[in-house]
């Protein structure tokens, strides 16, 4: 590994050795530049790692809020603005009980090269909070989102720092920020995307991340000759990420057979599709967090506490969450025959797992790339609303699609590039670094 690369993997890793999915992440992307660093000696003349790895600013804040027994509750609201180099900060908000600032750091972080990739200028960030959605009520959420954007306001804005929605964040807790937003600053602005379509939204912004994973599926299988036509799919997760995906595997053909929640997964020999699918919508409503209620629902196997790698499979989905698959699970995946793992979670696979795919030369992508199209198809919401107009559902699809394909391009070249054909990780890490490390040099020592 270049020297200068692992002198600031180590100096991260005794500053934060607590910030676990953070170093994770910093190491990943690092590992990828130790060809560039080789290359290239002005990233190091100008400290660019060491700067890229530190978040230009971090907001840390009490969000109070009374449940419906009038019982005073509180959580940890958090906004990490990480990198301005190419655009405003952007990037969702996440509420989950796992939240903490390791997590939310590797988010922002990932963030940045994703945006990137997407050639829109879209700076990295992203925020959240320790609050649990779960069984909570309407006007609970409601009230939470309000405190929360009560602190929050002052430091986003339509050309500053633009959050969107990620876990436990949809379009309901976005109606409840924007609201409070515009009534604190007295402005209807493009402040945060993944609105509702009658008050500025996107057509297109909720499918989008699932489809875009499609789509750069579709053309890593290109490269190999192949396609989705009659290919059995596994998927993870049930939100709005494994929604759009399973949408669009099955237009192209495919066939969905797992989705998975917290409490296990679903086979589903006859495939997951139509109305099936618009159940999952359902199940994400009741706020359950069960992806049970689908088997008892469709009469179909429920396999508890279990992840979906172990079923056999030509394609794998993770759209749940990071570190959902690991080495074991990779090698369950790859003994079974699959040839084609395409991340629409951040992070989806622990290191082992990647080693795995990338030792046994399988097409596998890191979600930074396959997953780019929510936040470009928010880049596109954002342009509406500066424009004041709205594109029709047919041209905000072609151009995402156009953008996966770019991004896809924009890896394998990389990778080439760079001496490891290939392989996707490399590509995404080094195409998505070498945009952002430019401008910094470009905009000074700052
Ligand atoms: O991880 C992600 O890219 C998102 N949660 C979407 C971010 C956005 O700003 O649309």
């Amino acid at each position: 590994m270049n020297s200068y690369v692992s002198k600031v993997i180590d100096e991260l890793k005794q500053k934060y050795p607590w910030e676990k999915e953070f170093l994770q992440a910093a190491t990943e992307v690092l590992e990828s530049l130790s060809v560039v660093m080789d290359k290239e000696p002005k990233y190091k003349k100008y400290s660019i790692l060491e700067r890229i790895v530190e978040p230009e600013r971090t907001i840390i804040f009490r969000v109070p809020w009374t449940d419906d027994k009038g019982e005073f509750q509180v959580n940890r609201g958090y906004r990490v603005e990480f990198n301005s180099a190419i655009g405003p900060y952007k990037g969702g908000i996440r509420f989950h009980q796992s939240v903490n600032l390791s997590i939310l750091k590797f988010l922002g972080f990932e963030q940045i090269f994703k945006n990137s990739l997407t050639g829109l200028p879209m700076g990295g960030g992203k925020g959240g909070s320790d609050f649990d959605p779960r069984g909570k009520s309407d006007g609970e959420v409601m009230r939470f989102c309000q405190s929360f954007m009560t602190e929050l306001f002052r430091h986003i804005g339509p050309d500053t720092d633009v959050p969107a929605g990620d876990i436990g964040v949809g379009g309901r807790e976005i109606g409840y920020m924007f609201g409070q937003y515009k009534r604190l600053k007295n402005e209807f602005t493009g402040v945060l995307t993944g609105k509702g379509r009658n008050w500025g939204g996107s057509l297109i912004r909720p499918e989008a991340t699932g489809f875009g994973v499609v789509y750069f599926a579709d053309e890593m299988l290109k490269t190999k000759k192949q396609s989705l036509e009659g290919k059995k799919v596994a998927i993870s997760g049930f939100g709005n990420v494994a929604w759009g995906a399973a949408i669009k595997a099955n237009q192209l053909g495919a066939k969905v057979v797992t989705i998975s929640g917290p409490d296990g997964y679903i086979y589903d020999e006859a495939g997951v599709k139509g109305e099936k699918i618009e159940y999952m919508l359902e199940m994400r409503a009741s706020g359950r967090d069960k992806v049970k209620d689908y088997a008892d629902k469709f009469k179909v196997k429920f396999v508890e506490g279990k992840r979906p790698w172990e079923e056999k499979v030509d394609i794998a989905l993770p759209c749940a969450t990071q570190n959902e698959l690991n080495g074991d699970e990779a090698k369950a995946l790859l003994k079974n025959g699959c040839i084609c793992i395409v991340e629409g979670s951040n992070m989806s696979s622990t290191p082992e797992a990647i080693s795995a795919f990338t030792d046994a030369k399988v097409l596998f992508s890191p979600g930074k790339a396959s997953n780019a199209g929510g936040v470009a198809t928010s880049g596109l919401e954002m342009s509406q609303n500066s424009m004041r107009y709205s594109w029709t559902s047919e041209e905000v699809d072609q151009k995402l699609h156009n953008i996966m394909i770019n991004i896809h391009s924009a890896c394998v070249n990389a990778a080439e590039k760079f001496g490891t054909p290939g392989n996707y990780v490399n590509g995404a890490n080094i195409a998505g670094f070498l945009k952002v490390a430019d401008s910094m040099i470009d905009q000074g020592h700052v």
